[in-house]
């Protein structure tokens, strides 16, 4: 079958770019594109990839047309992509021209940064491979870097860059590693880049887990036909990007997306209820025996006890514009319920050490700061502890991965005897907030949870976090 779009596809130009294809991007940002395309506008994506899998070639063979399938409990919509006009892949990627690109986003997930988790320091051992041969790069900022000195030299013209990942001040950190990297692989390009590169921090929100055999099946029976580049999705979706472009952008607030100068509040927003919730399910829901987020969001003890966690995040927020903090945070329970989406919390949990810093640590150093116990966040890091390094593959066939898996595990081996020594040794890690690794009671808090999760069963776990709500409304 061919897919029909509403739009001349032909007639679509390559102005933006986005690095980091994955499910999310296909599912997310390549929505609002073709919303632009559906109401004639002419921006097209330039896609590329620097990791496996591959898809150039899955791309070329559907004509570079995929769909999108959206599902909840109240029905399905299947819908076709066109705006992802080439896809490269790490072989042609560094010969690409960017010429014509104006726009570019990334989601390159947390640890692509090539950061000190926690800091937005550059990690030069990250980059060691790229620095030798800056021409031929493999990391994703050692890319950007390359293509922004081909422009430079080249005398093309400005263009923004704006990170989509789950970071804090993403644009931000972009600009900061960016800068550090190109002022030690090209001599000139930081000074240029300061004048021609504008670096927004955005904020973007769905859930799009990794595709299964199952969910492959759902979409290519909904869209009639084979589709190796479909994604499923949940139907919520948002994008708020901080208004700071260099160059030419398409008019993506015509299609939904905010546009803004408080950025901050969105995003801690997002990281702190909808994030900080799905990586509280995947260490508190993999104690009790879940698999995946709807597992876990409809186990009625894990439901009620997102209750009193959301609250205290949402102590340390301010709210955004046109946005109600009780609302989203039901609303990110509700989306968690969804029975059609399974997520598995194995892909949540890998590579916490980049997620638990801005989702849970920050808000408990906050709470704990002006005095308050933070004790939901103090079992999450509980259930961290005392899962880190593990890599286990029984969830949903998923294995969890995390840079620092190698290190953390070697302390949890070494600290194992006693809760008290696991928790002081995982919290004085550098990713924490200073607050975090110094709060005596935290520490004590985090202990107790580690030995109440320790000895038991997922049963008799749930019924210590059931005790602990039961204490709560007493109290
Ligand atoms: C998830 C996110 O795996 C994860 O880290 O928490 O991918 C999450 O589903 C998205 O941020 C939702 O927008």
């Amino acid at each position: 079958m061919m897919w029909e779009l509403s739009y001349n596809r032909a007639a679509l130009r390559s102005h933006a770019a986005h690095l980091g294809v994955g499910a999310f991007h296909r599912a997310h940002q390549q929505g609002y594109y073709d919303d632009l395309a559906c109401a004639g506008g002419d921006w097209g994506v330039v896609g590329v990839n620097l990791t496996p899998p591959d898809l150039a070639e899955r791309h070329a063979a559907q004509g570079g047309v995929y769909s999108v399938l959206t599902e909840d409990g109240d029905g399905a919509t299947c819908r076709p992509i066109g705006t992802l006009l080439e896809l490269h892949d790490a072989a042609s990627a560094p010969g690409l021209d960017w010429a014509g690109i104006s726009f570019a986003t990334l989601t390159i997930t947390e640890k692509g940064y090539c950061h000190h988790s926690g800091t937005t320091e550059l990690d030069p051992d990250k980059v060691v491979a790229d620095l030798a041969t800056p021409e031929t790069p493999r990391t994703a900022i050692g890319y950007l870097a390359w293509m922004l000195e081909r422009r430079r030299r080249a005398g093309q013209g400005p263009i923004t860059l704006a990170s989509c990942d789950n970071v804090p001040d993403n644009g931000v950190l972009l600009g900061a590693v960016l800068t550090d990297y190109a002022a030690r692989a090209f001599p000139e390009l930081s000074r240029w880049m300061a004048q021609n590169v504008a670096f927004p921090t955005s904020m973007v929100d769905r859930i799009v887990p990794a595709m299964s055999d199952a969910s492959r099946a759902r979409l290519e029976v909904a869209c009639g036909c084979a589709d190796t580049l479909g994604v499923v999705a949940e139907p919520f979706r948002q994008w708020v990007i901080e208004d700071r472009f260099a160059a030419s952008r398409p008019a993506l607030e015509h299609v939904g997306v905010q546009v803004t100068s408080d950025l901050a509040s969105y995003e801690h927003m997002k990281h702190r209820l909808l994030n900080g919730l799905q990586s509280a399910y995947a260490e508190l829901g993999r104690l009790c025996g879940h698999e995946g987020s709807h597992g876990a969001a409809t186990d009625p003890v894990l439901a009620a006890w997102a209750v009193p966690f959301l609250a205290s995040q949402s102590d340390t927020l301010t709210c955004p514009e046109g946005e109600d903090l009780e609302i989203y945070g039901r609303t990110s329970l509700r989306r968690l319920q969804n029975p059609t989406i399974h997520h598995p919390l194995n892909q949540i949990a890998s590579d916490a050490s980049f997620k638990l810093p801005q989702r849970i640590g920050a808000p408990a150093a906050e709470l704990l700061a002006r005095g308050a116990r933070a004790e939901a966040q103090a079992m999450v890091l509980a259930g961290w502890a005392l899962q880190v390094g593990d890599g286990q593959v029984d969830c949903g066939g998923v294995t969890v991965s995390d840079p620092m898996a190698t290190d953390l595990a070697a302390l949890r081996t070494r600290h194992g005897g006693s809760a008290e020594d696991l928790a002081r040794a995982l919290l004085a890690q550098p990713i924490w907030p200073e607050r975090l690794r110094t709060d005596p009671d935290f520490a004590a808090a985090t202990a107790h949870w580690i030995r109440a999760f320790a000895a038991a069963t997922p049963a008799t776990r749930r019924a210590r976090i059931e005790e602990f709500l039961r204490e709560r409304m007493n109290a």
